[in-house]
C-alpha cells in the first residue's frame, strides 16, 4: 500500500515537473528564433547561395533561366563570355565566347537558343543550349542592350542603345521535326506533335515551325506521322519544302 502510494506520489510529482518545465522550455527557444540563414522561414526572399563567376566571368550583367533545363545564363560584359551555371548545383559547368562586351541574355526554353546582345560589336551571339556553342551571329542596331524573346513565335526582340531602335530577329536556325529543341529527332517529337494536335498541351510545350514537317503552314497528325516514319526508318527525308 505504501509502495503504490509512493508510486503514485512519484507520477505526480514527475507530472508537475513537466507542466512546470516545458513552458520555460519551449520560452526559451521562442526567445532564441529561428535558426540563422532560415529566411524563408519567414515567407519573404533571401539569399541562399552566392555563385562566384570568377576571374574568368568579370562584371557580369545580365542573366536568364532555361526552366525546362535548369541551366542559368550570365553575360559576363567584363570578358566577352558567358557563364553557364547549373541550377541544380550552383556552379559554373561551361563558358561561351560571344562578341564584345555582351549585356544581356534571353532563353527560349523551346528551341534552347540562348540571345546575348553584344553592346560593342553592336550584334547579337546565338547559343545553343544542347553545345554551348556560338551557332549564328546576326548584325543588329548600334550598342544592344535588351533583349527578350517570345518562344510561342520564336521572335527575338532587341533593344539598341546606340540608335534608339529595336531590331526583330526571327530564329530559324531549327532542326525540322525536333519539336523538343533537344538536337534529335525522336518518338518524344512525335508523341509531343500528337498531343499537342490533340489539345493536351500548349503551343509553348514545343517549336511550332519545327512540328510543321511537311511545311504546310500547319500542325496535324499527318507531321507527328511523318515523324514516326523517319524515326522507324521507314522514310529517309521529310518531304521537301520550298518552291
Ligand atoms: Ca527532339
Ligand atoms: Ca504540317
Amino acid at each position: 500500500m505504501m509502495r503504490a502510494r509512493t508510486a503514485i506520489l512519484r507520477l505526480v510529482l514527475v507530472g508537475l515537473a513537466g507542466v512546470l518545465v516545458l513552458p520555460l522550455v519551449v520560452g526559451v527557444l521562442a526567445l532564441r528564433g529561428p535558426p540563422s540563414g532560415a529566411g524563408a522561414d519567414d515567407g519573404g526572399p533571401s539569399v541562399i547561395a552566392t555563385i562566384t563567376t570568377g576571374l574568368g566571368g568579370r562584371s557580369p550583367q545580365g542573366v536568364a533561366v532555361d526552366p525546362n533545363t535548369n541551366r542559368i545564363y550570365v553575360a559576363n560584359s567584363g570578358s566577352n563570355n558567358v557563364s553557364v551555371i547549373d541550377g541544380a548545383s550552383n556552379t559554373v559547368v561551361a563558358t561561351v565566347a560571344v562578341g564584345s562586351n555582351p549585356r544581356g541574355v534571353a532563353v527560349n526554353p523551346t528551341t534552347n537558343h540562348i540571345y546575348v546582345t553584344d553592346n560593342f560589336s553592336s550584334n547579337v551571339s546565338v547559343i545553343d543550349g544542347a553545345s554551348n556553342t556560338v551557332v549564328a551571329t546576326v548584325a543588329v542596331g548600334m550598342s544592344p542592350q535588351g533583349v527578350a524573346v517570345n518562344p510561342n513565335t520564336n521572335r527575338i526582340y532587341v533593344a539598341n542603345w546606340g540608335d534608339d531602335t529595336v531590331s526583330v530577329i526571327e530564329d530559324n536556325s531549327f532542326l525540322r521535326g525536333d519539336v523538343n529543341g533537344d538536337g534529335q529527332v525522336s518518338m518524344v517529337d512525335a508523341m509531343l506533335i500528337a498531343q499537342y494536335v490533340a489539345g493536351l498541351i500548349g503551343s509553348g510545350a514545343l517549336h511550332l515551325t519545327a512540328a510543321d514537317v511537311n511545311c504546310s503552314g500547319g500542325v496535324s497528325m499527318v507531321d507527328a506521322m511523318l515523324v514516326a516514319q523517319k524515326v522507324a526508318g521507314l522514310i529517309s527525308e521529310f518531304p521537301a519544302c520550298g518552291p
